[in-house]
């Protein structure tokens, strides 16, 4: 049917208008609005990022999210989403649609520079743990150790990732913060993202979801409006569905007004559990 081409036409230009809104995007600008305080407070028990590990954390010591092979999803120019994870795992693959992210962590990688000090995340992390902060260099040298990949990735994709980067039967688990709200252009294109990384995972494993909600609009440089999908808890429960998992855990954070620093409109954020169905 013509109306059907025309449909699926128009999709993907809006999916390539997003691809191209990424290319402005300047990693030093956004972990500076999203990575220093009052977001990342670690003082204060009711600041966004202390809330977002201690959500990794819970995960990755309940027992149940385990395996050989942890992939995070659009991962940006950060490195908090995996600071618990590679403790479990025995290789963890890092992955963004930027090649300026993509460097950024492999510069922290090789030799710790970047343009952000992680020490206070992974201090935070050990001390989650009920380690010392000083184990923070122990975690330093685990992450190196497993971190085996920064790859490209378009979750827009059927593959998200080039064939052959993961073994056959898939990841065991996916994490991914912030990244499928933030670069898709509707609801629908994000559910069909889900189904694309749904491909890079095995049956029974899990998906570990971080998201924003409300979100209409995020600065990805000074000057640089990215477009966000808007969703509501609803939402996420029944893309999740849609798209094949079952949903294990569901916990929600609420922005208090002075973390509204002018860098986005979010009103709160979610934290999901997923499994893929069997
Ligand atoms: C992070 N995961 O900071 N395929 O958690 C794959 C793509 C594609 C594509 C773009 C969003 C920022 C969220 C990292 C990075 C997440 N990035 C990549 C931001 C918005 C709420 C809020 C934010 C951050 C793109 C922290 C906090 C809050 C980026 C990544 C999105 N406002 N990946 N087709 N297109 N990307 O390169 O790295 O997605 Cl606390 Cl509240």
């Amino acid at each position: 049917m013509p109306g059907d081409g025309e449909e699926q036409g128009g999709a993907e230009d809006a999916v390539e208008a997003m691809r191209t809104c990424y290319q402005g995007f300047d990693p030093a600008a956004y972990l500076q609005f999203n990575y220093t305080p009052p977001r990342a407070d670690f003082q204060r028990a009711d600041s966004v990022v202390p809330w977002k590990l201690a959500c990794l954390h819970r995960a990755f010591s309940e027992g149940d999210v385990r395996g050989e092979v942890l992939v995070d999803v659009g991962s940006g120019p950060t490195l908090y989403q995996v600071m618990s994870g590679c403790e479990v795992f025995g290789r963890v693959v890092l992955t963004d649609f930027l090649e300026a992210n993509r460097r950024e962590l492999q510069r922290w990688l090789k030799d710790g520079s970047s343009s952000l000090d992680w020490t206070p995340y992974l201090e935070h992390v050990c001390q989650l743990e009920g380690r010392s902060p000083s184990a923070s260099n122990e975690k330093v040298a685990r992450l190196r150790a497993v971190v085996s990949d920064v790859l490209p990735i378009d979750i827009h994709r059927a593959c998200p990732l080039a064939p052959g980067s993961l073994p056959p039967q898939g990841a065991d688990c996916l994490v991914s913060c912030f990244c499928l709200e933030a670069a898709s252009p509707d609801v629908a294109s994000l559910q069909q993202a889900l189904v694309h990384l749904s491909s890079m995972l095995r049956p029974g494993g899990h998906l570990l979801l971080i998201g924003a909600l409300g979100e209409s609009y995020y600065l990805g440089a000074t000057d640089l409006h990215i477009p966000v999908v808007v969703l509501d808890e609803a939402e996420v429960c029944s893309s999740l569905s849609s798209s094949g998992y079952l949903l294990q855990q569901l916990s929600i954070y609420r922005l208090p007004s002075d973390m509204s620093v002018g860098v986005d409109d979010v009103t709160g954020v979610f934290f999901a559990k997923a499994r893929k169905q069997q």
